[in-house]
């Protein structure tokens, strides 16, 4: 429709307001309450305009076709005045010190000429609240707008803000009265970032120094691939914030990407190559560093052949620098010993959603989740790991959908939902089957879906004949009448969305587990139809999907092209100008097992610290220690580079050009926002300079190249390249040509299987490889923290660490009574596989005979006490279930 601003007409959107139509018109009216994040609340009166004839706020009128709006009427003009003075009568003049940019307020007051003067009227002296590392409250510039507490409502979903006092003395607090550090607050920045006066900053927001410049780039946290703009000034980190309208996360972020940056400048990042002289590792030069490396690859490579050396590459890593280095380990040294931390991860979900659907990745984008009708969330807590799908999770819930969640613990998702599946770690596959069974007897099924497109639904339903409601109640502890309401529940949705995460994947069944809760929505026909929400993996690194398509893997080249294939060998061979070895690589467990066994003679980690993340440190420990040669590149001294010969300095995201791809198959940019430190290089320019030092030549000498060629090998991604991502933003990937958009929705038209069916599994539940018994009574589950990032290296260098200064193991009460702990008793931990010191909590949230621990610091040693035990198919470590002893600690 048009709509007539002043005198030009501006083409708008049905259900567009006037305010949209003012904007699309290029014009910037002032507003106090509005975000486009939130529902209008049209009260603060800035907006005012003549529309129709009637003085109205244009945030709130909806536009009609034909309609003349007037912005320029003196009367309406002075009314929207007469309500920015009303509002600044009641504020500190140093409310217009704040920078422009980031003061709705103080462009309102230049926007009507309003100048100090007009803040006569202050009277309050309310005070600050400073309690939280990260947002800060200024009482007195608080206008009573209400947008923070509905940023923490509608956005974020936590709730924790509410308007308190009457009138004139009214201000946002947090809900339970206490000071903000202590309220539920989890520090997404809705808050900070929808404040239009700064009574809510954060940390150096009040600056007066101008920023230097705004870079827009995806954040190199977790996979959900928020689009963030990093302002800086000095080559430093001013703040970041969300992008507004970014795809992914809708101006919407966690405390992580949106605050946690510190560590890019933290005083102890790796400026420098350092290179081992007599037991101490020493600074070096480029030049010293990459011939020596070169040198001694180039030595055992000769002696022991070309597999006695093994790369793993990094999922916290650009697409391009993965690419990069599958080429180098193929190509320079001629070796497929190359994995990545997909390994530990959700190696099950590309081994069983390719086996049951054909593709390794989730099959639709998490804009779906906005129209499902009931969520079923398995072994995944994304209100900590990956909070804006979280939050997004819990508005769905808030707006109606029904949530079934399967998990040993009471996560924040279990305790909102309608169905908690509280079973035993490790018993997935029976809770599946189980639901499977009810949906099969109480015919909750799609037949035609079924007979169409499906092949194996006889032998499933052969098989969960056994998986009755009682059978697995004696298996995984749930209550019968539970799993058959939730089995209802999903089988009579509309469009049920199946989302999951480590702990479906981390078992010794991993793959299983994934193949028999795929089952559940092919059973639905929730998979590769119109209008389904489908399967939804929450991949975990920022690029550990991307590391994976771009094959840094022992099995595959780029686009999941199976290395055993000598039509694709040769293809890539020509390509490359060098033979592809036909023999499959080592994965992760095994390259520590062969590096052991004498087999492997150098490793060369890139951006993963395997002797803190790995299972069983101390085998990790081992073979790092029989190695002849460790190279690592990291941001800091690693555990793992404590143990190598050479470290090499490397740039963090912030510092690098490239492209991710996130949990739902985006490829999205990465730019530089900041120079990499010291002497430190990006991943892809170590490579490059190493593959000279070995005089093998690598062809690409860009990303962008890097990525072209790519495309150019790997039909999957043929029509993507930075030139038009730059152009057109973020693209899923199949993206076959560069005229076709992605394919955001898999499996339409024909399942990527063999047969082009869907396949249902028919898998029975296995016991996990860790039982309790006497000695090891208790079973320890292991995961995230909010506010902490896997191995913690770059959040423990942030004020994150005010929030949690340490790991602590929680226990349930009655456990704890038992044992004689409580909140704060140093406990010694023990395994079959090692031992870990930590520090009680007892929690309700976690099932009487379990605990759990993060692994986020290196002093609380969890990963000593996991087992070597791993998913039958795809060698996942089985990270969720280890039997353990707990006791209070020994003092001497
Ligand atoms: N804040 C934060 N965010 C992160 C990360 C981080 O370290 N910190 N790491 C990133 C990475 S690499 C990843 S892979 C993702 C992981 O994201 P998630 O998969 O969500 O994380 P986890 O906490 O490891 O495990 C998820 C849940 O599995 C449950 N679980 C354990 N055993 C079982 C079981 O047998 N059955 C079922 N149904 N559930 C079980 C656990 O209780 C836990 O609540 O998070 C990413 N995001
Ligand atoms: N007990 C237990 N252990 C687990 C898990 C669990 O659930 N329980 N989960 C597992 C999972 S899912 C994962 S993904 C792993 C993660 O384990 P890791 O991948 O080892 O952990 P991160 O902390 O993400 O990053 C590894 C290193 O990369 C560095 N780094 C960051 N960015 C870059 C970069 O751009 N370049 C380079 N060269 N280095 C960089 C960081 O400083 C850090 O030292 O942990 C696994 N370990
Ligand atoms: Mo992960």
């Amino acid at each position: 429709m048009h709509v007539i601003i002043g005198r030009t007409a501006v083409d708008v959107a049905d259900g567009a307001t006037i305010l949209d139509a003012v904007r699309a018109g290029g014009t910037d009216l002032p507003t106090l309450c509005h975000d486009d994040r939130l529902s209008p609340r049209g009260s603060c009166r800035t907006c005012l305009v003549r529309a129709a004839g009637r003085i109205v706020a244009a945030c709130t009128t909806p536009a009609t076709d034909g309609m003349h709006v007037d912005l320029d009427d003196p009367a309406t003009r002075q009314a929207a005045r007469g309500a920015v003075e009303l509002i600044v009568s009641e504020l500190p003049e140093r409310a217009l010190d704040i920078p422009a940019e980031r003061s709705e307020l103080v462009r309102a007051c230049a926007h009507f000429s309003i100048t100090t003067s007009g803040f006569a009227g202050a009277k309050h002296d309310r005070g600050t609240d400073h309690s939280h590392p990260y947002v800060k409250l200024d009482r007195d510039l608080c206008i009573a707008c209400g947008r923070c507490v509905a940023m923490c409502a509608e956005v974020q979903g936590t709730f924790a803000l509410e308007l308190t006092g009457r009138g004139f003395d009214t201000v946002v607090a947090p809900g339970d009265g206490g000071p903000w550090v202590s309220s539920p607050c989890v520090g997404c920045g809705g808050c900070v970032d929808s404040c239009p006066t700064g009574a809510l900053s954060e940390p150096g927001l009040l600056d007066l120094r101008p920023t230097t410049a705004t870079t827009t780039t995806t954040c190199g946290y977790c996979g959900v691939g928020c689009t963030l703009d990093v302002h800086v000034r000095d080559d430093t980190i001013a703040a970041i914030t969300p992008t507004h309208g970014a795809p992914v996360n809708r101006g919407h972020a966690c405390i992580k990407g949106r605050f946690a940056h510190s560590f890019a400048r933290a005083a102890d990042r790796l400026t420098t190559p350092l290179l081992r002289r007599d037991g101490q590792l020493v600074e070096a030069t480029w030049q010293e560093a990459l011939t020596t490396v070169a040198r001694r690859l180039a030595a055992i490579r000769d002696r022991y052949g070309p597999d006695s050396i093994a790369m793993i590459s990094s999922a916290r890593a650009t697409n391009e620098e993965n690419y990069l280095a599958q080429k180098f380990i193929r190509t320079a040294i001629g070796t497929n010993n190359i994995d990545n931390c997909s390994r530990l991860c959700h190696a099950p979900s590309a081994a069983g959603l390719t086996a049951s659907l054909g593709l390794a990745g989730g099959t639709n984008p998490l804009d779906d989740l906005d129209h499902a009708d009931c969520v079923l969330l398995a072994g995944a807590n994304p209100t900590e790991a990956h909070p804006v799908v979280g939050a997004r999770i819990k508005q769905r819930v808030l707006a109606g959908a029904r949530l079934v969640v399967v998990d040993p613990r009471r996560t924040e998702l279990a305790a909102l939902a309608d169905i908690h599946l509280q079973n035993q770690p490790g018993s997935n596959v029976a809770v599946f089957n189980g639901l499977a069974h009810q949906l099969i007897d109480e015919d909750l099924v799609a037949h035609d879906f079924l007979e169409q497109r499906t092949t194996g639904f006889e032998e499933l339903a052969a098989l969960v004949r056994d998986y009755g409601p009682d059978a697995v109640a004696g298996i995984a502890e749930v209550p019968s009448a539970e799993l058959i309401a939730a089995a209802r529940l999903f089988g009579r949705s509309q469009r049920p969305i199946v989302i999951y995460g480590l702990g479906v994947t981390e078992h010794a069944h991993g793959t299983d587990g994934v193949r028999t809760l795929t089952n559940l929505a092919i059973l639905r026909g929730s998979v590769g139809t119109p209008g389904c929400c489908g399967i939804l993996p929450l991949r975990g690194q920022n690029n550990v999907q991307g590391a994976s398509d771009m094959g840094a893997l022992p099995d595959v080249l780029p686009g999941y092209q199976p290395i055993s294939d000598a039509g694709i060998r040769d293809r890539f061979a020509t390509a490359w100008g060098h033979p592809i070895p036909g023999r499959l690589g080592l994965r992760i467990p095994q390259m520590f097992d062969a590096a052991i066994a004498g087999d492997v003679r150098a490793l060369y980690v890139i951006g993963e610290d395997i002797a803190q993340s790995d299972p069983t440190s101390g085998h990790v420990r081992d073979a790092l220690r029989a190695c002849d040669l460790v190279v690592c590149h990291d941001l800091f001294l690693s555990r793992t580079a404590e143990h190598a010969d050479i470290v090499l300095p490397a740039a963090s995201f912030l510092e690098k050009d490239g492209t991710f791809v996130n949990f739902d198959r985006r490829f999205q940019r990465v730019r530089p926002a900041l120079t990499p430190p010291g002497r430190a290089d990006t991943d892809f320019g170590i490579l490059l300079g190493l593959a000279d030092a070995l005089s093998a030549d690598l062809g690409c000498r860009t990303p962008a190249e890097a990525l072209a060629e790519c495309a150019a090998l790997t039909p999957v991604f043929a029509g993507i390249s930075h030139h038009r991502l730059d152009a057109e933003g973020p693209l899923h990937w199949p993206c076959r040509a560069p005229g076709q958009p992605g394919e955001a929705v898999l499996h339409l038209d024909r399942f990527a299987t063999p047969d082009g069916r869907a396949a249902l599994a028919a898998l029975p539940y296995l016991p996990p490889g860790e039982q309790p018994d006497a000695e090891f009574p208790y079973l320890l589950v292991t995961g995230r923290r909010l506010v902490h990032y896997n191995t913690g290296s770059m959040t423990r260098r942030t004020p994150n660490t005010e929030l949690r200064p340490a790991e602590t193991l929680e226990l349930h009460p009655a456990d704890a009574a038992r044992l004689g702990v409580r909140e704060g008793t140093e406990v010694t931990v023990t395994s079959r596989w090692g031992r870990a010191a930590l520090t009680a909590h007892p929690s309700r949230d976690i099932a009487p005979g379990q605990a759990f621990a993060a692994f986020h610091f290196p002093g609380a040693t969890v990963n000593d006490l996991t087992s070597p035990h791993t998913d039958a198919i795809t060698g996942c470590p089985e990270y969720k279930v280890t039997a353990v002893r707990i006791a209070p600690a020994q003092r001497d």
